[in-house]
């Protein structure tokens, strides 16, 4: 029998097993199924170890299967008859000295022989007689159908008159490239002449290729009169003594299974997010979070604080009324929780959602289906954490942080002199008209390059005042700029690691398993 090349079959077995826990939910289900029962039968019938080989006669009514088996157990052990169909349930010879009840047990065969005198290549040998499969009763062919599953041999028995008949080649089809663990044999070859059975032989060969069968063994026999018998027992007993067709068959099977779900994964790669539609996913996941709002609240909010410190004094205390407007976002110090967007509202909301349908699709665009579907639903599925992460890259930026300038105590300090110089100016304008108003004697008049000192005072007060506050009104404005743009590209950043994070990389993630997938399946299916 020819060695399967490649990993043995544990090493596929283990192979599949990953595929079907990385295929769960994304793979076709019907196919998982079908792994899932290789998978599950290899190791039922590992357990019962590799010393028997079960070899099961397969084939139509009356092609000669109970003949033939009990030619080949050198005894009567089934009935053969007349009557069709004679065989209704599997009888079971073994040529063990091994108790092979657990075997026969898991395939559920109760009819059980032990044959005493075989011959030593035959020693392991669990010959089983089917019921038809193309009888007018069901269960036949259901029975058939059950044992021939768990056997590790099939032997198709056919005759010079039924070799070509479709209800076989269904069969024999569905176990292309399983060569070597199936074995046909033309029965009732006494009825042909040498040169017949050549030719039914040759031709039977021809069509055993087109099933995909081609290094099958064939064996021209004739149960009634012997011819052949041997050679067919030599045949078996070269593979009994090897001690492999149970192997040979599961990581056959194994292969077939791995080969059916890796066609479903084809061969497109996954695509790469360009640029331009990170970018626009970075842009809708900063608008969704708030960035414009927080950048223009961060803006005004220095500019404010600037004019508060700094501004006109006489002023400066009309601007504590109202809320902060960091504050009104829930952001700056002191302040925990949600940031309060006023516009986070469907139509953010809606930019993520398209913004991740469109990365999930990008990074879909060559792939079939479950693909495409599996990208956005991973990338949506995250839209909760994703939206909480990106709170926190706003809030952990510390948009609303930055230092008291210098330059606003400087001007504060000087503003505070000018209107103090106001105060003075009024208050001495003030008693100066207390005197005239109660005719007091004018006190001396004081001057400073020929302006009277009160008003001078007073207005130039007012025009330093005013100049100050024009100048910090204007240095306000810089900096208030500047510090929104550095929060901004702050936030940014914090919003393209989140992107990073909680799209990009479980998109990766998710189109990595069809890589995986595809490693798994190669070695499970490799030749
Ligand atoms: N001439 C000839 N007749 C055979 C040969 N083998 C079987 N027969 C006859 O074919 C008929 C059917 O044989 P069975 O062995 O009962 O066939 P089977 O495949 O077991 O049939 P089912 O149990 O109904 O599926 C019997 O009458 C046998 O005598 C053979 O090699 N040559
Ligand atoms: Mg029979």
């Amino acid at each position: 029998m020819a060695r399967r090349r490649g990993p043995d079959l544990p090493t596929r077995l283990d192979a599949l097993r990953s595929a079907i826990d990385l295929g769960t939910g994304r793979l076709g289900t019907a196919e998982m199924e079908t792994a899932i029962h290789v998978v599950n039968k290899a190791d039922a019938r590992l357990i019962h170890g590799t010393e028997h080989t079960v070899a099961a006669l397969a084939g139509a009514t009356g092609s000669g299967k109970s003949s033939l088996f009990n030619a080949l157990c050198g005894s009567q052990v089934s009935d053969t008859g007349v009557r069709r169909p004679t065989t209704g349930e599997a009888h079971a010879s073994i040529f063990s000295e091994i108790d092979a009840a657990p075997l026969l047990d898991w395939m559920e065969v109760k009819h059980r022989h032990l044959i005493t005198d075989y011959r030593e290549s035959l020693s392991g040998l669990v010959l089983i007689d089917l019921p038809d499969h193309d009888s007018v009763r069901l269960e036949n062919r259901l029975e058939m159908e059950r044992v021939a599953e768990l056997v590790d041999l099939l032997i198709w028995v056919t005759d010079p008159e039924k070799y070509a008949d479709a209800a076989l080649h269904y069969y024999l089809r569905k176990l292309a490239g399983h060569d070597d663990t199936t074995m046909v044999a033309l029965n009732k070859i006494d009825r042909l002449s040498p040169e017949q059975t050549e030719s039914a032989s040759a031709d039977l060969r021809r069509l055993l290729a087109d099933d995909g069968l081609t290094a099958v063994a064939i064996a021209n026999v004739s149960a009634t009169t012997g011819q052949g018998v041997d050679q067919l027992l030599d045949a078996l007993g070269e593979t009994v003594s090897t001690r492999k067709a149970a192997v040979s068959r599961l990581a056959a099977e194994t292969a077939d299974a791995a080969r059916v779900l890796r066609a479903q994964l084809g061969e497109a790669e996954p695509g790469r997010l360009g640029r331009k539609e990170s970018q626009r996913l970075v842009d809708a996941l900063a608008d969704a979070s708030g960035i414009p709002v927080v950048t223009a609240a961060v803006e005004a909010g220095y500019r404010r604080d600037a004019m508060s410190a700094a501004g006109w004094p006489f002023t400066r205390w009309v601007r504590r009324f109202g809320p902060h407007p960091l504050r009104r976002l829930h952001l700056g110090e002191g302040t925990t929780g949600r940031i309060s967007l006023p516009e986070s509202n469907s139509i953010t909301d809606a930019g993520v959602t398209s913004a991740l349908r469109d990365a999930a699709e990008a990074a879909t665009r060559e792939l079939d289906a479950p693909w495409p579907d599996l990208a956005r639903q991973r990338v949506a599925a995250n839209d909760a954490a994703l939206r909480d992460e990106l709170d926190q890259a706003v809030r952990q930026s510390d948009p609303g942080k930055w230092r008291r300038p210098i330059w606003w105590k400087v001007f504060g300090t000087l503003q505070l002199v000018a209107a103090a110089a106001v105060v003075a100016g009024l208050l001495w304008l003030a008693v100066l008209f207390g005197i005239a108003w109660f005719r007091l004697p004018d006190p001396p008049t004081l001057e400073f390059r020929g302006f009277e000192l009160p008003p001078l005072l007073v207005f130039g007060g007012l025009l330093v005042g005013l100049v100050l506050t024009v100048i910090v009104r204007i240095l306000a404005s810089i900096g208030s700029r500047r510090r929104a743009q550095s929060a901004r590209k702050r936030m940014l950043a914090g919003v393209e690691t989140v992107a990073e994070e909680q799209v990009m990389e479980p998109l990766a993630d998710e189109l990595s398993v069809i890589g995986s997938l595809r490693e798994h399946l190669d070695v499970a299916a490799s030749h």
